[in-house]
């Protein structure tokens, strides 16, 4: 901290431009400044660094109400709130030895559908080809199918551990770009190994889950959340994981900003839980997805995005320390 009359925020402001390092809390008044993810610094320099948040502002493959291209805005505005301490209750300082940044976000052409795929897939290509690794605001769930793809050829083929209120793996088999079938691809291209993977939070029926493991939200509310990470573990072994957070996941009460809420799901505290035992999972890359802003109320839902990819992100800290 510097000599100055700021008593607490002792900056001049504004961190996520006037921070010159990619390390330590950066404290500023949660009401100002640019809102960047967690205060982190914007920047597209990959160097030294070695976890970039970007935004993905796609929802043009949402089947029911839309929004989510919001979805990025709204967590990284939630998440300053998070920004100022360490993680609770490890103590862990989530940035004392990880260099996070802020990519901003992708920028497409909405009036050319059929390319945002692939333009997609290269935006995680060229982060993960400096040798850095993602964690990334959706956007609708689509955009897990091009991550994965790139994250894929990266490690190989991956475990998932999608928290999600739906499958996402229903057989649609010419390809669309929705957002409830892309697993479904996924486990027919190989790019998830579905013995490896597994589903936490369903409640919706699938009568052919591919083989994926699933976890419904009963199961979930009727044993301890240690209980439900160490099925996780168990499943997932040493497996290289994606991890992709459908917000949807959580119960209404507890998500209501999102376009299918399915209640009977998961409250936030259960989910953060859950997290914080996926101690040994390897973990290559995580996405938050489905947040769709002009369905929240008081900021509810992004506020619960930022807090799981904090715990995320302190997951990856512990195993730095
Ligand atoms: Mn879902």
């Amino acid at each position: 901290m510097n000599d100055s009359n700021l008593g607490e925020f002792a900056s001049e402001g504004d961190l996520a431009f006037t921070q010159k390092s990619l390390y330590g809390i950066n404290a500023e008044p949660m009401y100002s400044g640019a809102l960047s993810f967690l205060r982190r610094v914007y920047r597209r320099d990959l160097s030294g660094v070695d976890i970039a948040v970007s935004g993905i502002p796609y929802d043009l493959a949402t089947s029911g109400r839309s929004g989510t291209r919001l979805g990025p805005q709204a967590i990284r505005r939630a998440s300053v709130n998070l920004a100022w301490g360490a993680h609770y209750p490890s103590g862990i300082d989530v940035f004392a030895k990880q260099a996070i940044i802020d990519y901003g976000d992708l920028v497409f052409d909405p009036g050319f559908p059929e390319r945002i795929p692939a333009a997609i897939e290269a935006h995680a290509q060229k982060i993960l080809d400096h040798g850095v690794s993602m964690l990334t605001l959706g956007g609708d769930h689509f955009i897990s199918y091009p991550l994965l793809r790139a994250h894929a050829q990266k490690y190989g083929p991956l475990a998932l551990i999608q928290f999600d209120a739906h499958s996402d793996t229903w057989a649609v088999d010419n390809k669309p770009i929705d957002h409830g079938s892309m697993f479904y691809q996924a486990v027919r291209e190989g790019i998830i190994l579905p013995e490896k993977s597994v589903q936490i939070g369903i409640r919706t029926h699938n009568p052919d889950p591919l083989g994926i493991h699933v976890i419904g939200a009963h199961h979930v509310h009727s044993q301890t959340p240690q209980e439900t990470a160490s099925l996780i573990r168990d499943i997932v072994g040493d497996h290289p994981a994606y991890l992709s957070f459908d917000i949807d996941c959580l119960d209404p009460a507890f998500a209501p900003g999102t376009g299918t809420p399915v209640c009977g799901g998961l409250s936030t505290a259960q989910a953060q839980m859950i997290m914080r035992d996926l101690y040994d999972v390897h973990f290559v890359g995580m996405d938050i997805v489905e947040v769709s802003p002009p369905f929240d109320h008081s900021d509810i839902t992004a506020l619960a995005a930022g807090h799981i990819a904090f715990e995320y992100l302190a997951l990856l800290a512990a195993k730095k320390s």
